[in-house]
């Protein structure tokens, strides 16, 4: 399997791809377990050269795809993605995983975090995913925010619209030097938005958890809990653009996830790997500022 058609080794950054085709831990649509595949398919159908900003992934960045990990609960996944992390480097790999629902980068963003305790996480979703449990779980794909807070790793959430009152009550009282939210209709321009999460950001290392309903289900209907009035392609695409200006924070590691590709569709996997592929051409062009 390739990603993005761009097989190592050869110029620029390796990126590590881990997909996680699991899907144990969404509460209504399914389908996240096709989600990987789908993804580094539709990666591969794209042009790499970005003709807006004059440059080609090819230049910037190479991708060695990791064998599938799976497992039969959110347990044994979490336990399998930390046992194949041992191999790695925190401060020298970045770690692209695809999912799968959004139970599953927990032990990724854990792994940058014991790495980096300053370690700020930037959030793009419809859900908060704040809460302590659903359906009696802890490890549901609504809690990983809530696990990642418990950590003590710093974010901002950004493009929430879908948030319940025991969530709305803790993003009030979360202290605002190290934890943020801007709901859907708070983003602004993207480039204002970008300027105050750069200053939020500041110095430290940043890891990016995008689930994909952050984004206008128009445009992403593929994903198991769509949420109406998020994130437009355009806005998105200048939002990269302008974190990255000049130069900006140091990428160390991502993931995407709730991709649920639809049968017979392929706009909801070629929208999520262009915007994917944006994110990686402006963070690797212009990291570590
Ligand atoms: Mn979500």
């Amino acid at each position: 399997m390739r990603c993005f058609d761009l097989q190592g080794p050869s110029r620029g950054r390796q990126v590590t791809v881990l997909p996680v085709p699991f899907e144990g831990a969404v509460s209504y649509g399914g389908g996240a377990s096709l989600g990987p595949q789908a993804f580094l398919e539709a990666s591969c159908q794209i042009e790499s050269y970005d003709p807006e900003l004059d440059l080609d992934l090819a230049d910037l960045a190479h991708f060695a795809v990791l064998p599938p990990v799976s497992g039969p609960t959110a347990a044994a996944v979490q336990a399998a993605i930390a046992h194949v992390l041992q191999s790695l480097d925190p401060r020298q790999d970045l770690v692209f995983l695809i999912g799968g629902d959004h139970s599953v980068p927990f032990p990724l963003m854990a792994w940058y975090h014991a790495a980096f305790p300053e370690l700020t996480v930037l959030h793009l979703d419809a859900h908060a995913d704040l809460r302590d449990r659903y359906e009696g779980t802890p490890l549901s794909h609504a809690c990983i925010l809530r696990r990642a807070q418990e950590l003590g790793v710093r974010a901002f959430q950004l493009g929430l619209r879908s948030v319940c009152p025991e969530e709305m009550a803790l993003l009030r009282c979360l202290p605002k030097d190290s934890w943020r939210a801007r709901f859907a209709w708070e983003l602004g321009s993207p480039e204002a938005m970008a300027a105050e999460i750069r200053a939020f950001v500041g110095r430290r290392p940043l890891y990016i958890t995008f689930d994909v309903d952050a984004m206008d289900p128009c445009l992403v209907p593929g994903t198991g809990t769509p949420e109406p009035g998020g994130m437009s392609y355009r806005w998105l695409q200048e939002f990269w653009r302008a974190l990255w200006q000049g130069a900006g924070p140091r990428l160390v590691g991502l993931d995407v996830c709730e991709l649920a590709p639809i049968a017979g569709s392929q706009v909801s996997q070629t929208v999520v790997a262009k915007v994917v592929q944006r994110l990686l051409l402006t963070g690797l062009r212009g990291e570590g500022a």
